[in-house]
């Protein structure tokens, strides 16, 4: 890429990239290095000699090469791109990115799930982190969010708690990447403050089919401030251009063995392939004297402000288009803080985001060692940072002069304070009065209304996915009384959902639990209950919050299998091939065996999966062109018969042409040929609109008998 077209970031980060190609090797002192792989002995069978430098500093280097791994988010996947503003936002903020329809700012995107260690699967069912770092000309500012618009706990006091307790369990270091097991249930059912979030886990968002295909959500209300000081307060919101994805669960666990690394590979491969992955930002913006308005607390980040009540205003776009040269320096050493903001943009009062204020530099000094986290590459921001701040680990800037201090007259009073005509960043002036307590206001307390305006919005096969979810994890725990209590819990918010559940785990639904129920609380802290009210149905449904609402046409970057064996009809394989490559979708050949594949014509094809070495759960959607041997010979292999079970099974389209039948009756396909989503002999445009739907749910119900 030439210069000219590298942005800010790009060209900032070039100052620190290495790259070895005709180079001659080294020590890390720059001397050059002929063996790397025979220490220095004495003699051939002696041993090893303490002098030997270019040993000693090669495995020391090696010794320390980890750095502890983020205590939550460790498992993540970071992208460059950028950011771009449709319209001035000056009437509600003085921030350059969203007045300056000019700029591209560029950005780093990081990705995660939370609970899993650093090698853990891509697939458990858990929330997404979705942190991106603006680096705008007055600074760096992060919006450090989730795929989910709300938080499990309403103060930051409870984070170590809600970690500790989905974590592994602490004895056995048991169980990875997964919230179905007892301590996590311990927590939740004594903490109802976490029944919003928790639905929301329980349903197919926590199982993405991409990161591509996922909302990404500031949480907390924010403040924007414009130029004459006024300020609003702000709901930032991030909408995928592809929609909102899932895959089954049932997918979900198979993924687990099939390909760990499922959207981390995804998001590399879009980005390679040219296909960007893009979002709208979104802002709900809520007048100061709008504040009290609402059934619910705009303060408490376990509630949501539905879009039916504030819409969703779209004023930018952010594209992702560049992969990361080096995952540690970059995906790994980023670190991101929602206290990270530049003029214009301001905090509420938000006690999860007051005590994350805290927390997110704290940790870098662990993770990354020292108060100069600030000055690795992927982390310093694009303008220039100047002040008196100095020394410790790993300083990597060199300052000139001799004043650390301020005020100073030999610097020459350098550097100077910013006037605010200069766009210095002042506080936005909330006035505050109140006494110092240690409590919650009983605002928050209601606990139950908005999971259940969650569950009443989803369409009946997400319902039905939110119902097997609780019981797969509630059927995971061992203890009676905390099923019982999430039973109580789950019908104050919703008695059907409850019912379904109970009757899976084959147990009743209590009328009563032990109180107080909200232990978190604390309920004989001072004269207030704070005991969760009564379920409010203020909302019946909110659209928006269906993973349907969000529509797509595009079939970019989705991968389709063409099953084949040697001998597969050459002109029906290119014509559908052709049809879907058209649209930007990925084929892939996935034939009886490694290597190559002859088709009708006898030319050879590489094989991009050998049957033995895939799974169909890596695929959205299946082609089988006809050619009578190559049918012929994948009815001899029970793999092949597998993976169209399950492309049936997982309610993904199906495509064969009319020689493919007879393999098709072999398999559960033979009850399925009049389904929405398989077409045996018809063109491609049945089949793109079909991978369009994404999945064909209405299959679900039968599809699921399938025992594959
Ligand atoms: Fe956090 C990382 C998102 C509450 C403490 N958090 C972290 C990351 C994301 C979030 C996306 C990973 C960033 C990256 O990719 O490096 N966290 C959230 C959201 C929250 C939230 C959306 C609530 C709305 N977090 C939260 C609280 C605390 C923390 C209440 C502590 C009081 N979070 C951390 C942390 C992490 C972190 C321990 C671990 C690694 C890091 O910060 O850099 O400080």
């Amino acid at each position: 890429m030439s210069n000219e077209k590298k942005d800010a970031k790009e060209k900032d980060l070039e100052k620190n990239t290495s790259n070895a190609e005709g180079k001659t090797m080294t020590t890390n002192q720059g001397v050059k290095v002929n063996d790397t792989n025979n220490s220095l002995k004495a003699g051939e069978r002696g041993a090893s000699l303490l002098e030997d430098f270019i040993l000693r500093e090669k495995i020391t280097h090696f010794d320390h090469e980890r750095i502890p791994e983020r205590i939550v988010h460790a498992r993540g996947s970071g992208a460059h791109g950028y950011f771009e503003l449709y319209e001035n936002q000056e009437k509600l903020t003085k921030a350059g990115i969203f007045t300056d329809t000019s700029r591209k700012t560029p950005v780093f995107v990081r990705f995660s799930t939370v609970a899993g260690s650093k090698g853990s699967a891509d697939l458990a069912r858990d929330v997404r982190g979705f942190a991106v770092k603006f680096y705008t000309e007055e600074g760096v500012f992060d919006l450090v969010g989730n795929n989910m618009p709300i938080f499990f706990i309403q103060d930051a006091m409870k984070f170590p708690d809600l970690i500790h307790s989905v974590k592994p369990e602490p004895d056995r270091e048991i169980p990875q990447a997964a919230s179905a097991h007892d301590t996590f249930y311990d927590f939740v059912s004594h903490t109802p403050e976490t029944l919003h979030n928790h639905i929301w886990v329980m349903s197919d968002r926590a199982i993405p089919r991409s990161f591509r295909m996922m909302e990404g959500f500031g949480i907390h209300t924010f403040r924007l401030v414009n130029k004459e000081g006024k300020s609003h307060f702000v709901k930032f919101h991030w909408k995928p251009m592809l929609g909102v994805k899932s895959v089954t669960w049932d997918e979900a666990v198979k993924l687990h063995g099939a390909d760990t690394d499922f959207h981390r590979r995804d998001l590399w491969d879009a980005i390679e392939a040219g296909n960007y992955p893009e979002w709208e930002l979104g802002i709900q913006v809520v007048p100061e004297e709008d504040e009290h308005k609402f059934e619910f607390d705009l303060l408490d980040p376990t509630k949501l402000i539905p879009e039916e009540m504030v819409p969703v205003q779209r004023i930018g776009k952010m594209t992702l288009n560049r992969n990361p040269d080096n995952f540690f320096a970059e995906t790994e050493q980023v670190a991101f803080h929602p206290g990270h903001i530049v003029p214009g943009i301001d905090f509420s009062n938000d006690p999860l985001l007051q005590g994350r204020l805290f927390s997110y530099t704290d940790t870098q000094l662990s993770r990354l060692g020292s108060p100069n986290f600030h000055e690795i590459p992927i982390n310093r921001p694009v303008n220039e940072v100047h002040n008196n701040q100095r020394d410790a680990h790993m300083r990597m800037t060199v300052n000139k002069g001799k004043t650390a201090y301020f005020p100073n007259s030999i610097g020459g009073g350098c550097p100077h304070l910013a006037k605010m005509a200069e766009g210095g960043f002042t506080s936005y002036e909330e006035r505050q009065d109140g006494n110092k307590v240690r409590a919650r206001s009983e605002s928050f307390s209601d606990h139950f209304s908005q999971p259940g305006i969650f569950y009443r919005s989803l369409e009946e096969w997400e319902k039905e996915h939110v119902a097997e979810a609780y019981s797969f994890e509630l059927g995971k725990c061992t203890y009676d009384h905390i099923k019982k209590r999430m039973l109580w819990l789950i019908n104050q918010i919703d008695e059907n959902l409850a019912e379904k559940v109970a009757g899976n785990l084959r147990m009743e639904i209590p009328s009563e639990i032990e109180k107080p129920v909200n232990q978190a609380i604390g309920a004989d802290a001072g004269s207030k209950t704070n005991q969760p009210g009564k379920r409010k149905d203020y909302l019946k449904n909110s659209a928006a919050l269906s993973q349907t609402h969000l529509k797509s046409e595009s079939i970019e970057a989705r991968k389709i299998a063409f099953l084949v064996s040697d001998g597969f009809n050459a002109s029906e394989f290119s014509k559908m091939k052709n049809a879907l490559e058209k649209e930007k979708a990925v084929v892939n050949i996935v034939a009886s065996h490694g290597g190559e594949v002859k088709c009708s014509e006898n030319k050879k094809h590489k094989v991009d999966a050998a049957l033995m070495t895939t799974e169909s759960v890596v695929f959205d959607a299946l082609y089988i062109p006809g050619g009578n041997k190559s049918i012929d010979s994948l009815m001899e292999i029970a793999k092949a018969k597998k993976f169209i079970n399950e492309t049936i099974k997982h309610c993904k389209a199906i495509a064969i042409d009319s020689e493919a039948e007879k393999l098709f009756d072999e398999t559960y396909g033979k009850d399925f040929k009049k389904d929405d989503a398989i077409f045996i002999n018809k063109g491609p445009e049945d089949f793109i609109k079909a991978i369009q739907m994404h999945r064909n749910w209405k299959r679900e119900k039968e599809a699921k008998k399938i025992p594959a």
